[in-house]
């Protein structure tokens, strides 16, 4: 009888009497982990109603693809995407009219690579990946993002395009500098990939605040706030304000939290009401995080009403309304 087989028809160790140790000197074979909860794999989350990029991520796994290659492809659609001026190539401006990309990418074995405020190439997140596998580094910044860029054959594109000129050159006649609550209903794209082995990674691309301060970066690229992946827990990334979830080291926090024991859920929702508590009088901005655990439950919160998330799984392809701090 087949290991399995014998595990599933045997009364004694249903009523949990004979342990896996015990058992496994039954017969030659190594002990199965044995799980209560069936996975839900494989499953592609992302921050936002990105249903694009979780399709194209769902393709990949759906091919037998590995979730790092399923996380890289997705976040790709958006960046690619000019009307999408948050994310990538069309992405808004600094207040100097510079756009600079920030991305991350974490896998399975707690490898990761980022690219910071980096300017002239569309795609920040495959520079990320290629800082991660070619390079002794994690982050790359700047000029030196750059550089290192069109050594490994990446094109100089002009990020800057007519309509997010435009909107700049409108909005350098007040000059006010003031995070938008969902703007536009999307945002930064974060996404977390579970494949069918089980394995998990995550990426995050942004072309950060719009109109903010020339070299500023925000939590996206920055490994533990805007991502984080620990493929014995789970995975998290954020959207919002980075300068808070930097502040709390968000993502981190939110995986470290289910390994103490919280579902997706709580934890997101601890990260932000951490954020709350350290902003009393000030919640007029928006922080969202998305959180997948290794059984492939998953979760969302955010402080305004307004933010959601996709899931694609085999049940289906989703966009989740999170549940807010605040109420609308
Ligand atoms: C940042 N978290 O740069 C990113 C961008 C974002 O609302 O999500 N903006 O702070």
């Amino acid at each position: 009888m087949k290991r399995r087989k014998f595990l599933r028809n045997s009364s004694t160790v249903a009523a949990g009497i004979i342990s896996a140790p015990i058992l496994a000197s039954c017969n030659d074979q190594q002990p199965e982990k044995r799980t209560d909860i069936t996975p839900i794999l494989p499953i592609a989350i992302c921050t936002w109603d990105f249903g694009n990029a979780t399709a194209k991520a769902w393709e990949v796994l759906h091919d037998g693809g590995s979730s790092l290659d399923a996380v890289h492809q997705g976040v790709m659609i958006e960046e690619n995407d000019l009307r999408n001026t948050t994310v990538g190539n069309g992405g808004r401006p600094d207040r100097d009219g510079n756009v600079t990309l920030d991305a991350c990418i974490m896998d399975k074995d707690g490898n990761c690579g980022a690219v910071l405020a980096m300017q002239n190439i569309a795609n920040p997140i495959s520079v990320a990946r290629k800082v991660m596998e070619e390079t002794p580094h994690v982050m790359l910044a700047g000029k030196g993002a750059e550089q290192f860029a069109y050594e490994q054959g990446f094109e100089k594109v002009n990020l800057l395009t007519k309509k997010t000129k435009e909107d700049w050159l409108e909005w350098k006649k007040t000059s006010q500098y003031k995070p938008i609550i969902n703007i536009e209903n999307h945002d930064t794209i974060g996404m977390l990939a579970i494949d069918e082995k089980g394995d998990i990674a995550g990426a995050c691309t942004t072309s950060g605040m719009a109109y903010k301060m020339a070299g500023r970066v925000g939590d996206s690229p920055i490994i533990g706030a805007g991502l984080f992946i620990d493929n014995e827990v789970g995975g998290a990334t954020a959207t919002g304000v980075g300068e808070e979830v930097v502040r709390t080291v968000g993502s981190f926090l939110i995986v470290e939290l289910m390994r103490q024991g919280k579902s997706p859920q709580e934890a997101c929702e601890e990260g932000v009401k951490r954020i709350i508590a350290k902003n009393k009088d000030k919640q007029d901005f928006q922080i969202g995080f998305i959180a997948i655990n290794k059984k492939g439950e998953t979760g969302g919160y955010c402080i305004h009403p307004g933010f959601t998330y996709r899931t694609y799984t085999k049940d289906g392809h989703v966009n989740n309304p999170s549940n807010s701090y605040l109420e609308s």
